[in-house]
This record gives C-alpha cells, structure tokens and sequence, in this order.
C-alpha cells in the first residue's frame, strides 16, 4: 500500500538517505503509478497585496519590520486581477494564486473584495487559489462559496526549528488553519522551503509532519530559499540542486498522489537541473517573470524548456474530470 499516513520519521529518513541514483529511480517508478508523466501543472501567482506585514518570519521580503527594496501595495483592483489572470491563461496557467501579506484573513471590506476577485477568476475557467496567511473556518467557507478551489499555507519548515524562523505565530497555528481548509472542502497547498539554515533532521520532519496529516495535501510546494537583501537570512548560502532533488523525490515517495511542485529557486537552476527535479517527481512549477516579488523565469524561457524535455501543460480541474 503506498499511500500512508502513518509513516514514521524513521521511515521516511531511511527513504531521504538513499543514494541519490536509488531515490531518484523510486520516485520515478512512483511517479509513473500515481501520475501523468511529462504533465506538469503551470501556475501562476500575483501579490495582490504586497509588504507590510506584521509578521516576522525571518526569510520573508514582505515583513514591515526588515527593510527590503519591496514596494508595499494596497489590495489591488479587481479589474486589475482579472487582467493579469488573463494573461496567465493565454500563456497556459491553469492555476491562479493570489497572495497577501496579511498575517490572518479579517472580516471587512478587503476580505470582500478578495471573495469578489475568487470569482472573478473562477468564472475564467481557472482554478483559483489564494494564500492569506491564517483563517477561520467560516472565512474557509465563504473562500469556498465564491468559487476558490486551493488554498496555500505552508508549514515552512519542521516543528522543532519552526522558532527559530518565525516567532509572531506558532506551528499549531499553521495546523489549525489547514484543517479550517480541509473543513471547508478545499484543496490544501502545503509544503515549505529549505535553506533557511535548518538541518537534514528538520527537513525529514517537515515531511513527515505533511504526510501524516489525516488527508495529505493535493499539492506540496518544495521552494529552495530566495535569498533577500534585508532580511535575516540574506546571507544564507543557496542550496543546491542535489537537496532539493532529495527533498522532491521524498515527498513524491511518501505522498505520492500529490501535486509536488518545484516552486522558489527555479531563476537559479539550469534546465538540466529542473529536468532532473522533474525526473525526481516534481509535476508542477510557478510560470511567469515574478514569484510574489521575486523574479522568476519568463514564459518563453518555459516554453523552450517544455518543448525540450517533451513536457505538457496539465489541464485544469483534472481531478474532477477523472473522478
Ligand atoms: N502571508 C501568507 C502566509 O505567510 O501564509 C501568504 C504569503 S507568504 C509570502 C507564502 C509563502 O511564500 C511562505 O509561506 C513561504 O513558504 C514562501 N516564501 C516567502 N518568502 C520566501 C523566500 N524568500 N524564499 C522562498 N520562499 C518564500
Ligand atoms: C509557495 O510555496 N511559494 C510561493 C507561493 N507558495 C505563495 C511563494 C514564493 C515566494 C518567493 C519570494 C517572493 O517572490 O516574494
Ligand atoms: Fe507575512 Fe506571509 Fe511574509 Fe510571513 S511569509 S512575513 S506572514 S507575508
């Protein structure tokens, strides 16, 4: 049976540690059972509220309280969203992820137009996705009435070095809101980053933490750390390939339904290098010039790369056309 939720820690060390070769050829063999390959779901986000946020966790350009060079923006206009997912259609992306630098979703005039804007793009074909920091499960629900189909809250890293990254809200936090997600019947993004100065240990435990929650998330974002001028960790050194590799072949391995998508770090990784992230189990990828206020590669950069490596788009709301 491969799709558990009762693996053990030790378990899932014996899998990360594997000759990189072995754990590759794993994942691969996973990948062919439970996924389409050569389909990789394109992505797309836009910040649609940017920087000042009270938080602080520590890698973050967007925490009012490090000075970064990102330019804060109030919540965008509708018209303005609609526009760019627009665009992200006609190049291909079957997903639309918005992104605010709020701490928690509160109840007023913002969170409306936020529900207006979910529509919006639902009503484009898209599937819709939004990650807003922390919610209640009513404000799960209302996300889920106006048509939002994901939602992304990452754990970031494991409980126990969870701390030493962020310290303005903890990991049951983080729980508790997506298990408000999963209440309200909408599909959960969750995964984290690495190179946050965190060890091997924590990087198992984080996986761990994903692929024992009683559902797994249908899609776990593996992002290698973007370094940012101004930020604490701006000087961390950038992990290489052959981590994220392990961390990407462990989560298609133990969680093997899921959408892993090869988020953050792309800008810096050579085709070569994604092509082996892909062989590794990663099905999806953010596409566009910008992440949330980093830059990414453009779409004709995807588009030779999808044509080199024989790869196609995936269509959107395929899981309810199989099922
Ligand atoms: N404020 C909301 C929250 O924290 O859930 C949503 C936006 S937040 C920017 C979304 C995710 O982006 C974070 O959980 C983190 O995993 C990722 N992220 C932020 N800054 C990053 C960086 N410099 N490098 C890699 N990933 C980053
Ligand atoms: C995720 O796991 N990675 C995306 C998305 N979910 C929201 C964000 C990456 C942000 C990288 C830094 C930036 O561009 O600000
Ligand atoms: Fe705020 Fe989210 Fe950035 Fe943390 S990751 S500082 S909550 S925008």
């Amino acid at each position: 049976m491969d799709i558990r939720n009762n693996w053990t820690k030790e378990e899932i060390a014996e899998i990360y540690y594997l000759p990189i070769m072995e754990l590759m050829y794993q994942a691969s063999t996973m990948h062919r059972k439970y996924q389409k390959t050569g389909e990789v779901q394109v992505c797309t986000l836009l910040s649609i509220k940017t920087g000042g946020c009270p938080e602080d966790c520590a890698y973050c350009p967007q925490a009012a309280r490090y000075h970064t060079d990102v330019e804060t923006h109030k919540l965008l206009e509708y018209d303005e969203v609609i526009t760019k997912a627009l665009i992200a259609k006609e190049f291909g992306s079957t997903r639309f992820c918005m992104g605010a630098a709020w701490r928690n979703v509160r109840d007023n005039k913002d969170f409306d137009h936020v529900l207006g804007m979910v529509k919006g793009v639902a009503d484009l074909g898209m599937e819709v996705c939004c990650t807003l920091g922390m919610l209640t499960e009513e404000q799960a629900k209302k996300l889920k009435d106006a048509g939002l189909y994901a939602y992304n809250h990452n754990l970031d890293t494991s409980e126990e070095y969870y701390e030493a990254i962020i310290s303005t809200r903890t990991y049951d936090d983080r729980l508790e809101t997506i298990e408000n997600v999963n209440k309200a019947e909408i599909s959960v993004c969750s995964g984290g980053i690495i190179g946050l100065g965190e060890s091997e240990d924590d990087r198992i435990g984080m996986l761990h933490t994903l692929a024992t929650l009683p559902k797994h998330p249908e899609s776990v974002p593996v992002n290698a750390l973007v370094p940012v001028k101004g930020t604490p960790l701006e000087s961390n050194k950038r992990v290489s390939v052959w981590e994220m590799i392990r961390m990407i072949a462990t989560a298609r391995i133990v969680m093997p339904k899921a959408m892993v998508r090869l988020s953050a770090g792309r800008n810096e990784m050579s085709v070569e290098e994604q092509a082996l992230c892909f062989m590794a189990g990663a099905n999806s990828i953010f596409a566009g010039e910008k992440l949330l206020t980093t830059p990414n590669p453009d779409a004709d950069t995807d588009k030779v790369m999808f044509e080199l490596l024989g790869l196609t788009p995936r269509p959107a709301y395929k899981e309810e056309l199989v099922s």
